[in-house]
Formats: structure tokens, sequence, C-alpha cells
């Protein structure tokens, strides 16, 4: 495979209908802090829309990918909510478990740096595209995500260049939280890369572990993948994260890391042992990376969780050299950031232009630029063969935007949950957007 015809692809996930805040997350300060407040379900995917196309305009490769059917009735039954018709089994939840409505409720599929682990075909043994939907057991309402998310990976990377795994096996020991963990390097996209996945946890019992809050992802939860993957263990780097960094609430390595290409921009206290992660990724790369260190003296790790500087996404825009860097608008807010930002956008680095998004709905549940996207290394081929209509041309965008004004609520409180005229809205809407995007039956309201 020539490496000039392979572009990197970023799937950005359309926010759902649902969007709402209800401090799910524990070790997610954004998520408790805004626990209980009022969402704007439109406003949030329109916010993520207004992200994909600006990048799509840059001349980037832009596609999206769709949310997911809430709130959730199967798992609601499977939970012991039962009911003759689906309304029934709602009102019963919310009667009994108002909790258990609202994580069956979460739009939380819209991150999708979580969706899935994916090793592009010059990487693997069998020259083959992997890819792995991540468990998300950590969390209950995460762990509703992953048969959705495997139909619609399927519907859409359908050639036989791609290969689907099942996720691993649920229990804490192989807990997985996919792309937000693993990050390829390379020289270009279409050539062999290394690949980096980093862990809170390697279950060993003298290990430092945070005291706080759960590490999220295992060690033996990425060498599963590795292995699935077919990928060369000389050109696989595992590191540990830095307890204190989850402990600060740093629940996702994209937390506090990014990278792209032969950069890799990190804060001082993201890894435990940084010398270590430099040495391993040179050596498997067999050329020196550019590392862009934050010192903890310019930016505190408080300072980091709270603009999500490195939740952001390193970008090749066609036509002009360096790396643009596409940041969160909190990033403007947070004084210590900002100075950092425009010294960095001024300095002698690969980062020549720094650009800011307001992704506040998204936010402010935890997830900024990075995690609302999934990189896909894809060939010319491997684009034109899918048959889904899912990479962003102007006529996506406005179909989309249209399909969002007309379906989306302006405004859930935690109350409206027990709506059950939600899950109606839910269904038409997605009924309507898997036909716009040409992946056929993907939701269990479509196959049952
Ligand atoms: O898993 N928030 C998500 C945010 C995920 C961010 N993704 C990445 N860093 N890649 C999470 O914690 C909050 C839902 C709520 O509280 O209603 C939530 O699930």
């Amino acid at each position: 495979m020539s490496s000039g015809s392979a572009w990197e692809v970023n799937f950005d996930g359309i926010v759902g209908l649902t969007h709402n805040y209800a401090g799910l997350s524990f070790g997610n300060v954004a998520s408790a802090d805004h626990g209980g407040e009022t969402s704007s379900p439109k406003q949030a995917a329109l916010q993520g829309l207004e992200k994909a196309w600006a990048l799509s305009e840059m001349g980037l490769r832009q596609a999206v990918l769709p949310p997911q059917e809430r709130p959730h009735v199967p798992s609601l039954r499977r939970l012991g909510f039962a009911g003759s018709r689906d309304a029934v089994v709602i009102a019963n939840a919310a009667q009994q478990a108002p909790h258990l409505l609202a994580a069956a409720s979460s739009a939380s599929c819209m991150w999708v740096a979580n969706a899935a682990t994916i090793s592009p075909f010059a990487d693997t043994d069998d020259g083959k595209t992997h890819i792995t939907p991540a468990n998300l057991c950590s969390m209950f309402h995460r762990s509703i995500e992953p048969p959705t998310t495997g139909r619609v990976l399927r519907a859409i990377f359908a050639d036989d260049s791609f290969v689907h795994h099942q996720p691993l096996p649920a229990g804490t020991q192989f807990s997985d939280e996919g792309a937000a963990n693993h990050t390829r390097f390379c020289a270009d996209y279409g050539s062999a890369g290394v690949e980096f996945f980093v862990y809170g946890d390697d279950l060993n019992r003298d290990s430092v572990r945070p005291s706080k809050f759960p590490a999220r992802q295992t060690l033996p939860a990425c060498e599963a993948i590795a292995r699935n993957h077919g990928l060369d263990s000389a050109r696989v780097v595992y590191a540990q994260q830095n307890p204190q960094a989850i402990d600060a609430g740093v629940f996702h390595n994209d937390v506090i890391a990014v990278g792209n290409r032969s950069l890799l921009f990190h804060h001082e206290l993201a890894f435990l042992d940084t010398a270590k992660v430099r040495a391993e990724l040179n050596s498997a790369l067999g050329a020196e990376l550019e590392y862009i260190e934050v010192p903890a003296a310019s930016v505190s790790l408080q300072d980091a969780v709270r603009s999500y500087l490195f939740n952001s996404q390193l970008l090749q825009v066609p036509g002009q050299g360096g790396t643009a860097l596409v940041v969160p608008g909190e990033c403007e807010e947070v004084g210590s950031v900002h100075r950092y930002l425009q010294e960095l956008e001024a300095g002698d680095n690969s980062i020549h232009k720094v650009h800011y998004f307001n992704l506040r709905q998204s936010m402010n549940n935890g997830g900024g630029p990075a995690c609302l996207r999934l990189r896909v290394v894809m060939t010319d081929r491997q684009i034109t063969e899918s048959r889904a209509r899912v990479f962003l041309d102007e006529a996506l965008y406005q179909d989309l935007r249209h399909w969002v004004e007309k379906h989306y609520r302006d405004a859930i409180a935690p109350a409206d949950l027990v709506d059950p005229n939600l899950l109606v809205e839910c269904r038409t809407a997605l009924d309507e957007l898997s036909q716009l995007l040409n992946i056929g039956s993907v939701y269990d309201f479509q196959l049952n």
C-alpha cells in the first residue's frame, strides 16, 4: 500500500437526543460538577457539527458516527423493569430507580474516542485494519454502548480490508476505554507505525495506583488488543499513567496527552516514567519523536483538567506546513493555559496555529474535541468502497443540521428523563438518520 494514498479520517460522534447532565462519571470532574443542570441537546449537536464542518472546510478528511438509542429499554428490561409497553418499563424505572433510568438515558456514546481501538493495515500482520469496540465495563452507563457500536462500525467499515473483533470480555481485569488511551506514531499514515497504549493499572500487587479515582484502562486489556490486532511487539509501547494525574481528574490519557505522526504533546505529569516512555517510543520508531512537554509550573494539573488543553486534536492541514492544534474554548478562559498557548503558537516548534472551538455542552460532561473523534487511517479505496454516507461534504452537513433542528429538544432538565416521549422522539429521529447515512438497521428497535 503506497503511503501517499492513506489519510487520517476523523470520525466525529453526533451528540444524541438525550444529552443530559446526570453526574454519572466518578473521577470525571466536569461530569460531577455539572450533574443536575439543564442541558441543551440541540446546541450540543450543533456545536459538534460546527467543529466537524470547520475541519472539513480546512481540507481535512472528516466523517461522522451516529448516536445510539436512549433511553435504552433493553438494558432496563435486563435489570428487571418490566412492562408490556416500553413506556411502562420507563415509568417503572423512573419510580423505582431514577438513577438507573438516568444511566440508561446517557448520550455518552457521543465520545467516540471511547468507541474502539483501531490498528491500521500498515501495522498489522495480515495487512488489514483491525477494530475492537471498547467494552467500557468500568461504568454501567457506558457498558451499554458496545453492541450497537459494533454494528455501526461493521456497517461503515464493511469491506474485507477490515477485521472486526468482539469487545474484550467484561470484568475489571480487561477494562478497556478504546482510542482515548491509544495513540499511533508514524512517518506517514500509510507506513508502519508505533502503537502506544497507556493504562492506569497493570494489576500487579505492588504497583502504585490512584487512591481517589478509578483507573479505567488496564495493561492486560491493552496487551489483549495488541495480540488480537496482530501487532509487531517491537513496535508497541505500553506506558502507565501517573496516578497523581488520575486523582486530579485525568480519567483517560487523552485528557493529558495527545500525539500525531511524530509529535507527542503532553503534560509533565502525564506518565509515571516520562524518560522511559521517550526512550521506548524513540527506539520503537527508530527515530527521535518531537516532544512538547508542558511543565506543571506553567500549567497545573488542575488547569489542564479545567481547560482540557490536551484533549485537543493535532492536525496536518493540507497546504500548510506544521501542525494545527484544535482546542476547546475553555483554553481561552483559563489564564495559565491561554498564556501558554500564545507562547506555543509564537515559539519554535511544529505547532504553528491554535484553533479554539465552542464545545461547551460536551465539555460540561468532560468531553472535548479529542473525545468527540475517532481516528481511522483509510486509503482512498477504503473510503470510496464504503456504502455508508458518513464522509462529510456540504450536502451531508446541511442534511445533518436540518435533521438536528427538526428532531432535537432545546433543553433537558433531569426531571424530563421520565418523559416517555423522549424514547419516541429518539427512535423517530434515529430511523431517519440511519436512512440518511445509509447504514441499514443497527439499532435494537430496528432489529427486534
Ligand atoms: O466516560 N462522560 C464521559 C466523558 C468521556 C470523555 N472521553 C474521552 N476522554 N475520550 C465519561 O466519563 C458523563 C455522563 C454524565 O455524567 O451524564 C460521561 O459519561
